[in-house]
């Protein structure tokens, strides 16, 4: 391994390999984004070194003025970005806010409802999650693969039955909607509390776009602060509920799950709120846009693209069913080898398939938007997998394409200043 400053240059080196390869890839993975110079600068400062546990004026660290300073305003911003009487940026992933929610909001052995699996749901919503965690009495909406989304009558079925103390919805594979206005009736009849992880989907939903959950009957969301939403890995919690209810969300979060919040990211995640304040209802638009024509695109080249009746999506993501091409992790492999970075994906009917080798792929255009594609390099992208999987090409004439293609969208757009995206910022010097 070498002596002890070899292997901390040996890190760097893999650091600056690791920002090659994705400066050299097309980045399709759809849980994922890049950040912009003043989000990324706020990951260098002091703010990172820190302890502020608890809420603003109310700490157990001196030393924490400008950081109650610099904790309300992002709290303030969040609240005029989604319009939400409460907000709490102190969650330090999605996962880590749902967790905080369920804390909050539930006893061992109460009932939820939650999103399938296979129909896209979340890991923190599985029975082996977060949900799982605090013993909660997990049952599944039906999903429609059809449709691509909860089946509201199934759904109304299940909550009638169930009674649960709280019902969840969003995904990770979020084409369309949650049916949240057509089971608004079967909330207010059975009493339940409604919670939408809007993780996926946070900036398209800042940008006005896909659904307004808030306005829909949502009394809480969460969601983590790096795929549509383009800051940090963060998290966030939203409540338009009263105050009480309110009170046990912030006390999941602290004391339950968290200690100290990560008051760098904390500011990163202020810096995107602004900066989606401003550039956010174009992006989410372009998102959208994108994500419809490269469905389209793959869908024309024979790829099984799912959700056809409904126009294949609404929002950042596309599903497609590889099983005919080798499967999900066949496909998902080589197209890694061509430079092209996506991940296998659990479909509705892999009910039994390990998550392993399923028969989706799962693909996100968020971050490709995010640097300037358009239409045209839709097209492109579609036709590179399409070679890829179906011709007789080798994985370096792909890549060799696939980083051509990238290279000429170096910057991260739709933001205040101007950065060269995947470049090594060196930082460190007389090493
Ligand atoms: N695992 C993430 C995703 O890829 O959807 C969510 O946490």
């Amino acid at each position: 391994m070498g002596n002890p400053r070899e292997s901390a240059l040996k890190i760097r080196d893999m650091a600056r390999r690791h920002n090659r390869l994705f400066g050299d890839s097309i980045p399709l993975i759809a849980s994922e984004n890049i950040m912009s110079p003043l989000a990324m600068e706020m990951l260098l400062t002091d703010f990172g070194s820190r302890y502020a546990e608890g809420l603003p004026h109310q700490r157990y660290y001196q030393g924490n003025q400008i950081v109650d300073e610099m904790e309300e305003y992002a709290t303030e911003l969040l609240r005029r970005l989604f319009g939400s009487r409460f907000a709490d940026p102190r969650p330090i992933s999605g996962t880590v806010a749902n967790m905080g929610v369920i804390y909050g909001l539930t006893k061992v052995g109460d009932p939820i409802t939650v999103p399938d699996l296979s129909g896209g749901g979340h890991i923190s919503a599985a029975k082996f999650g977060a949900v799982g965690f605090r013993g909660l009495d997990a049952s599944p909406y039906p999903f429609d693969p059809d449709t691509m989304s909860i089946d509201p009558d199934g759904a109304r079925k299940l909550i009638l039955e169930k009674k649960p103390k709280v019902a969840l919805f969003g995904q990770s594979v979020f084409l369309f909607p949650a049916p949240l206005k057509e089971l608004s009736d079967t909330f207010q009849e059975v009493g339940c509390r409604v919670w939408y992880d809007a993780a996926h989907v946070l900036g398209l939903i800042a940008g006005g776009k896909f659904q307004d959950p808030l306005r829909e009957g949502a009394e809480i969301v969460s969601g983590s602060t790096h795929k549509t939403f383009p800051g940090p890995q963060h998290g966030v919690v939203l409540g338009q509920s009263d105050e009480t209810v309110w009170k046990h969300v912030q006390r999941g979060l602290f004391p339950g799950v968290l200690s100290n919040h990560h008051l760098n990211t904390m500011a990163a995640l202020a810096v995107t709120t602004a900066e989606e304040m401003e550039f956010g209802r174009k992006y989410a638009s372009d998102i959208v846009d994108n994500a419809q024509a490269l469905a389209e695109e793959l869908h024309s080249l024979g790829f099984r693209v799912l959700g056809e009746k409904r126009g294949f999506t609404e929002s950042h993501t596309i599903a497609a069913d590889v099983s005919e091409m080798g499967g999900g992790k066949e496909v998902a492999e080589k197209l890694e080898r061509c430079g092209i970075i996506l991940n296998k994906n659990l479909l509705p009917g892999d009910q039994g398939k390990k998550s392993q080798d399923p028969s989706g792929i799962r693909i996100g255009v968020q971050e490709i938007t995010r640097l300037g594609m358009g239409k045209s390099e839709m097209k492109e992208i579609a036709s590179l997998i399409h070679r890829a999987i179906t011709k007789n090409v080798t994985d370096r004439e792909i890549s060799e394409s696939a980083a051509g293609l990238k290279r000429q969208f170096p910057e991260v757009r739709y933001c205040f200043g101007k950065l060269h995206a995947y470049e090594y910022p060196e930082f460190a010097k007389g090493i």
